[in-house]
């Protein structure tokens, strides 16, 4: 009886709810300053620049050619419209994310400051709006501060910190009295499931309720628990006396829900609960907020992995930032959802929000969809020793597990990514131990306040691959969970070192829990090789560091799980290499085009039955036709979760079948000319599952003169091995080779590479100022003496691509190298100059340093050339002073 008199009153309650708090994004029509601004009342149009929320001011400049982009003050202004109704209640600003400091002002008035980029604020505006004189017409102005700050976090990290207010805003209205808004922009209601099992299920629900009335009232708190059918389920009722103009704490117990469903990654359940203060005299409702409740609990073992539910899981997944090309991090909701959906395609059940929280669709997508996540603060690389920085790290953690507090896919808080990966002090052994002991400390606080504030998540700390310093320094005995970011085979040269890191772990942390927390090789989508090698930046040697690290991973129980370092491509405006600013090592790409890899992670976690072919991305290709043929062959991996034979299929002409061996089956397709429709398949019982792929083959005939295969266009890559697609011009660049009569190829020279990098196979890794084909200009044959080609007659087009790739001026190396010296990858200028001679005929005179050979600089020069009889093409390359170059070369058949 008592059960129904509830359920009754609640439900006349909740159709008062659209009476309640009202929360309304106000993100179009912002005006925009780059730059400071004096805050006046007139303001000339054309400082401003209308935009929508979300909105970065980094857009462009973290990908020109230019080093660094802005960091400094942006001023954000609009105009609000404050209803009349809003004059009996409390009125807030709620930002979900601006970068970095953000000064907030209403009608010129200061209201508040918030600082970092990453967690949401809130402040209250009644004392500065007004309703009268004005109308109800409000402006708000927002300054704000993306400059490096040594008191806040992240002070150095291998992404780009954007500036702008680049999450939704929203105007927020609340009765006088609600519950808490001022709690660090949450709710102000946080729920805890303290007690399941399959059978039983408790819940626990706290927060504090604001009384802004100047008299004390008496209100009823009903949290009501709805299922995914709507059907109320549980409730809890408090009577709660509050007094005038203070919070007051309360606490509901929901005990023994019967036969809960679980939340897990095969089925997120997620049930409603519903929160409403009711005023006990009037029945009114006053305030509602609903938040999800997952039915789940879960543990870390050191030595068998993670449990959730009692039911072992190997997690698996990648970790995402929250950027898009040419948007930076001002992304809508439904791209950070897309991204979760991406990860949920692929099989994976984890997400690592790194290095910071994320949007809160984001974490709403993970709790819907089933993906477990670990959540952190942006500590990242370096500390700086002083209480400011440590109350700001304090601060972002306390804001972000009360953010997020509510979700039930978070299991982990973590914190201080590879904190010592250059420790401060690197030339003073003593001043740096205090260094690290300070850092130690950090950590030690912002872990107990962690385990405080929440003991029903896991702390983590992500350390890099260096095992021995942070056992050394402590900081392993700090976390609850330990994570290690591996990079062996990529930064590290021998990549068997990983499975030996994480031997070394079991054996000497046996007792503590682990995951690896990145890992991860660059793939620039548009290159390729049939020969990968570290560093190459080829999709290929990608794939082929994630087979090796996916069976250590799946072979060993006790690595609880892993995060692929990253989901996509992001920005990071410091980077160089072969796509300068982006980092490459992505499952997909930066406009989230699954790569290779993305492909073999499906093969290896989806359970419904899977085939794919697996470099199909790479559907434009070009290479010389084999000897005597007209094909060229390649290798093509096909990848399935099944284990009978796999059929290829070429024009409609079985090829052959395989077993997979690991889940890959590998063909050796003879290219034809033109289009090849590849088709795989699988039988799956009675029925089969298959892919397909139509890859343009641009066949080279062996022989140049060779009738059957008309020769019309070459693109070399020169001191180079791989391949490089332009999709946008349809041309495909192909590797060296030296010639050989009748065909083609370089006379001499030596492949260029960079000295002392430690890591190159071949070329340098800067950034080419001037063109999108840094892969290119970056490799070179040096001391080359001709390029011949035995081409047909007719009349062709010539286009050289040189770049000194020597300098004296100085690029830093990547921090990640731990095993080069920063620095290293510069050279005095060796000061050349050389004639070019094209069939006897001198085309380019006295090219050098003195011209247009400007280090790191492209240049390219395109000729014309009539070939008759069987001259074919020579060019000769004659050094006047020091060696001669050549970086690019492309020949055109005109006619
Ligand atoms: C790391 C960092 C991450 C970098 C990554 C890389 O260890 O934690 O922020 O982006 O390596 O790709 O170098
Ligand atoms: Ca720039």
């Amino acid at each position: 009886m008592k059960n129904y008199f509830t359920a009754f009153f609640l439900l006349i309650n909740i159709t008062h709810l659209f009476g309640q708090r009202i929360k309304q994004s106000i993100n179009t029509d912002w005006q925009f300053h780059k730059g400071d601004i004096e805050l006046s009342g007139t303001y000339k149009d054309a400082d401003w620049q209308t935009v929508s929320i979300p909105h970065s001011w980094n857009t462009d400049d973290v990908s020109d050619d230019a080093p660094g982009y802005y960091q400094g003050i942006g001023v954000y202004r609009k105009t609000i419209y404050i209803p009349d109704a809003y004059r009996n209640k409390e009125v807030y600003l709620y930002f979900e994310g601006a970068a970095q400091v953000a000064e907030v002002y209403v009608n010129k008035h200061f209201v508040g400051k918030h600082i970092g980029s990453y967690t949401a604020f809130s402040f209250r505006i009644n004392d500065f709006i007004n309703f009268n004189g004005n109308g109800n017409k409000n402006e708000i102005e927002v300054k704000l501060d993306n400059s490096h700050n040594e008191n806040i976090p992240p002070l150095s990290a291998d992404f780009t910190f954007y500036g702008g207010i680049y999450r939704d805003v929203y105007l927020a209205a609340f009765n006088k009295v609600h519950f808490d808004a001022d709690n660090d922009a949450s709710d102000g209601v946080f729920i805890s499931t303290p007690k399941v099992d399959s059978q039983k299920a408790d819940v626990l629900i706290k927060g504090e309720i604001t009384n802004k009335e100047t008299k004390q009232s008496r209100v009823k708190i009903i949290t009501s628990v709805f299922n995914e059918e709507g059907k109320l389920i549980a409730q809890a009722n408090n009577t709660v006396g509050l007094n005038a103009d203070e919070n007051t704490a309360f606490e509901q117990h929901i005990s023994n829900i019967e036969n809960p469903q679980l939340w897990s990654p095969e089925h997120p359940y997620l049930y409603r609960a519903i929160s409403c203060i009711i005023n006990t005299k009037s029945g009114d409702t006053l305030d509602v907020v609903s938040n999800p409740i997952g039915f789940r609990w879960f543990r870390f073992t050191a030595d068998k992995g993670f449990f959730l539910n009692g039911k072992h899981y190997k997690l698996w997944g990648a970790s995402r930032h929250q950027d898009y090309p040419g948007k930076a991090n001002a992304l809508p909701d439904a791209m950070h959802v897309n991204d979760v959906q991406l990860l949920k395609n692929m099989g994976a059940n984890l997400l690592r929000v790194a290095h910071y929280p994320q949007d809160p669709s984001l974490m709403e997508a993970c709790d819907r969809l089933g993906i477990i996540t670990s959540v952190e603060i942006p500590i990242v690389n370096r500390i700086t020793e002083n209480d400011t920085f440590r109350n700001n790290c304090l601060k972002m953690m306390e804001e972000m597990i009360r953010q997020n507090y509510n979700h039930p896919s978070v299991v982990i808080w973590a914190y201080m990514n590879e904190v010592l990966l250059a420790p401060r002090y690197s030339g003073d052994t003593a001043r740096q131990r205090i260094y690290i002991r300070h850092v130690k400390e950090l950590a030690q606080s912002i872990d107990s306040f962690s385990r405080k504030e929440d003991p029903s998540r896991y702390t983590m700390i992500p350390f890099h691959g260096d095992l021995s310093l942070y056992i050394r320094s402590g900081l392993t005995e700090v976390p609850q969970v330990i994570g290690w970011n591996q990079y062996p085979g990529w930064y590290g040269a021998d990549i068997n070192d990983f499975e030996k890191n994480m031997e070394r772990h079991h054996r000497e942390l046996g007792n503590k829990p682990m995951i690896v927390t990145e890992y991860g090789a660059d793939g620039d989508p548009r290159v390729h090789s049939t020969h990968p090698v570290r560093f190459d930046k080829s999709m290929e040697y990608e794939t082929y560091f994630h087979k090796i690290y996916q069976k250590v991973i799946a072979d060993r129980p006790f690595i609880s799980g892993a995060m692929v370092w990253t989901l996509h491509d992001f920005n990071a405006e410091s980077r160089k290499e072969t796509m300068p600013h982006v980092n490459n090592k992505g499952l997909v790409t930066g406009t989230r085009e699954p790569k290779d890899v993305y492909l073999y992670y499906q093969s290896k976690l989806l359970s419904t039955p899977f085939i794919a072919i697996g470099s199909r991305s790479w559907k434009l290709r070009s290479a010389v036709a084999d000897s005597g043929h007209a094909f060229a062959t390649q290798s093509v991996e096909i990848y399935t979760n099944q284990n009978s034979e796999v059929s290829l299929f070429q024009n409609g002409h079985l090829l052959k079948k395989e077993l997979p061996r690991q889940g890959v089956a590998v063909f050796r397709v003879p290219f034809l000319n033109g289009i090849n429709h590849l088709e795989t398949s699988v039988a799956v019982g009675d029925t089969t599952v298959g892919d397909f792929a139509d890859i343009d083959f641009r066949l080279i005939p062996f022989h140049l003169k060779d009738s059957n295969i008309p020769f019309s266009e070459i693109n070399i890559s020169l001191g180079d091995q791989r391949y490089f697609n332009d999709d946008t011009l349809q041309q495909v660049w192909i590797p060296e080779k030296p010639y050989t009569p009748g065909s083609w190829g370089y006379i001499g020279g030596d492949v260029f590479k960079m000295k002392n990098s430690g890591r190159q196979p071949y070329g340098s890794d800067k950034d080419i100022l001037g063109t999108s084909y840094d892969a290119i200009y970056e490799t070179q044959r040096t001391d080359i003496q001709q390029f011949k080609l035995d081409v047909p007659e007719g009349k062709y087009a010539v286009t050289f691509h040189f770049a000194e790739l020597l300098s004296n001026t100085r690029q830093d190396a990547n921090i990640y190298n731990l095993d080069a010296k920063h620095n290293t990858h510069s050279a005095k200028t060796e000061l050349r100059k050389f004639d070019v001679l094209v069939n006897g005929k001198k085309i380019i005179d006295g090219l050098g340093n003195d011209n247009y050979l400007i280090p790191g600089r492209a240049y390219s020069t395109k000729i014309f050339v009539d070939v008759t009889g069987s001259d074919g093409i020579l060019i000769d390359f004659k050094p006047i002073k020091g060696k001669t170059i050549l970086n690019g070369l492309q020949v055109n058949k005109i006619y």
